[in-house]
């Protein structure tokens, strides 16, 4: 669908401003905000980094297509998220310690809230210790969310789960882990309770670990 593809390029070429008018468009079109997501957002973003990887684009160019697709998000937001407002339960979640990527956590804490859970996001380069002073402090925070993007930082996830052992309160939480360089398998190997590969099957993550 040309539309799709024109909000892919204004992401491609940071252009703010078209990419709302363009995200609009295609709502109005009766596209699936879904498939405007992941076939025009998402897409990009994958593109921004082969393009990173190709050397054609560096550090600066990263962040400007980042800022734009976070603008994109806000504009697809009511679109995409549901609107169930019995509060299913609280999450507490971040970005581990020495990763800067928020674009993933954000759009699972924007799915997350839309199915009702309360979330606090910390943000992005989240120490163990802040994660358990957080819940600590949440004592009816029943899920902890990391994400990571690097495979320098998804190592920090370990320690974060040790931690919580450490601080007594491992029993009291489940521990659900996402982000790209992450697998069902890895998520086994440090100890989490649960993976998701993406923000809709997150929030099947959550509503799972809560019933049981
Ligand atoms: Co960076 N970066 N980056 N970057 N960046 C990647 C991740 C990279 C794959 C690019 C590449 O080389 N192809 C590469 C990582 C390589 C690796 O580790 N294997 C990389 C690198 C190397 C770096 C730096 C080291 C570059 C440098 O300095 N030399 C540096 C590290 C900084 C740091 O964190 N300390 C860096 C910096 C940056 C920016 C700051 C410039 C910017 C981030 C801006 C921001 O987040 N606000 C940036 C960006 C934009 C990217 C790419 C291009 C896009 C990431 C993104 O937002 N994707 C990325 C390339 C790529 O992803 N192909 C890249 C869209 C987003 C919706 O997808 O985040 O995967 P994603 O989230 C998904 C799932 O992963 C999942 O659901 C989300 C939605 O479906 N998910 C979860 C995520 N968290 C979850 C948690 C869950 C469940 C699911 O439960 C808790």
């Amino acid at each position: 669908m040309i539309v799709l593809e024109e909000i892919k390029d204004c992401i491609l070429t940071f252009d703010r401003a078209k990419l709302k008018t363009k995200i609009e468009e295609a709502i109005e079109a009766k596209i699936n905000p879904q498939v405007i997501l992941n076939e025009g957002l998402i897409a990009a973003m994958e593109q921004v980094g082969r393009q990173f990887e190709a050397g054609e684009f560096f550090i600066p160019e990263m962040l400007l297509a980042g800022r734009t697709m976070q603008d994109g998000l806000t504009v697809l937001k009511p679109h995409l998220v549901g609107k169930d407002m019995q509060s299913k339960g609280k999450i507490v979640m971040g970005t581990v310690k020495g990763d800067l990527h928020d674009i993933g956590k954000n759009l699972v804490g924007m799915m997350l809230e839309g199915a009702g859970f309360e979330v606090i996001d910390l943000g992005v380069d989240i120490p163990a210790e802040k994660f358990v002073e957080t819940l600590q402090k949440n004592k009816d925070a029943k899920i902890l969310a990391l994400s990571a993007l690097l495979t320098t930082t998804m190592s920090n996830m370990e320690p974060t789960i040790t931690a919580l052992s450490k601080a007594g309160i491992r029993k009291d939480v489940k521990v659900m882990v996402g982000g790209a360089p992450l697998s069902e398998s890895y998520a086994k190997q440090i100890g989490a309770d649960g993976y998701a590969p993406d923000a809709s099957r997150a929030v099947n993550v959550a509503k799972t670990m809560l019933s049981k």
